[in-house]
């Protein structure tokens, strides 16, 4: 992303946390006058899309969008349209995947997840809503002046998201409850169910890129999704609830397979460094503007929540 703006500044000159702030406050700012206002009918409905999307999470997906738009010099308008698509994107399955028929958990961003605080139904239309309203922003006018590349980052969320990517991810997870998986088969099932956004972040901020930084960023996102449910599966054994913001040792409760229960704990820790060091390698060729993928790769991976 090109880095002149009013909002944002040079990178060598911002430290991580400083810059990871000022783009999770944009994001929020984007977020806010993306979303229809509460006041709008249908009033409910737009106050839990607000609820569900607005003053939580850690905003990995947009930061690594902005990162890779960092890399590859993509515009800020359009950083900022599919930062706030992978968001929306998310937070819609963080509302469906609460729900009691899925994992059906209570607790959500450190407060009642969004069938608690509402309804069952509310949270089916919430999900349904946030997702149409990340294809809308994807698809604003003009947003690229090649149309052809913005048809391109539309397939690549709907892919993301749908039976092929997160939907489909989720779908394995839902029918390997009790059962033993081999480390592909997990690989596998994550892959598609946390991977597939976190790799269409990546690749949507790219998309100013040239061939050689897109395959880089692709191979960067492949090892740094898989590292992110690793480090998720450790957290889920080793953090708390209030840390967390999401009920702690869930995996285990619902017996669920992870990299935990696969490699064991200290496995699975080398395993997530072991992923860390392969997410930097295809970076290797790239200086400071590769800089905020290297220290987003290292939160990651360090991250206790
Ligand atoms: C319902 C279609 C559908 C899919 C749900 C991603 C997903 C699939 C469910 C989320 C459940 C979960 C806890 C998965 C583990 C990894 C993960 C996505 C954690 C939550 O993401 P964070 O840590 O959350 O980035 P914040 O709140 O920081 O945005």
């Amino acid at each position: 992303m090109s880095t002149q703006t009013s909002s944002t500044q040079k990178a060598s000159a911002v430290d991580f946390q400083d810059w990871a702030q000022q783009l999770q406050a944009r994001i929020e700012t984007v977020l806010a006058r993306t979303l229809p206002a509460a006041d709008i009918a249908p009033q409910t409905l737009h106050a839990a899309m607000r609820y569900s999307a607005l003053g939580g999470g850690k905003r990995v997906r947009a930061l690594l969008c902005y990162a890779a738009a960092e890399l590859c010099n993509t515009s800020v308008e359009i950083a900022d349209a599919a930062a706030s698509a992978v968001e929306l994107i998310h937070a819609y399955s963080l509302v469906h995947d609460d729900m009691p028929c899925m994992d059906d958990d209570d607790l959500r961003r450190g407060k009642p997840s969004c069938h608690k605080q509402y309804d069952d139904a509310t949270a089916l239309l919430v999900g349904d809503a946030l997702q149409s309203l990340a294809f809308e922003v994807l698809a604003a006018p003009h947003l690229c002046a090649d149309g052809h590349q913005q048809v391109q980052m539309l397939q690549i969320l709907a892919k993301a998201s749908g039976s092929t990517g997160m939907a489909g991810g989720q779908a394995i997870d839902l029918g390997a409850v009790g059962k033993p998986l081999t480390q592909p088969q997990l690989e596998g099932m994550h892959q598609l169910k946390t991977g597939a956004l976190i790799q269409a972040s990546v690749l949507l901020g790219a998309n100013n890129g040239n061939t050689a930084q897109i395959n880089a960023v692709r191979a960067y996102a492949h090892n740094i999704g898989l590292a992110f449910q690793v480090v998720d599966d450790i957290l889920d054994v080793e953090a708390d609830t209030s840390t967390l913001g999401k009920t702690a040792g869930k995996d285990a409760l619902s017996h669920k397979p992870t990299y935990v229960t696969l490699l064991g704990l200290a496995s699975a820790k080398a395993y997530a460094a072991a992923l860390y060091d392969k997410a930097l390698a295809p970076l290797a060729p790239f200086g400071e503007e590769a800089r905020r993928l290297r220290e987003l790769a290292s939160f990651i991976t360090q991250r206790q929540f």
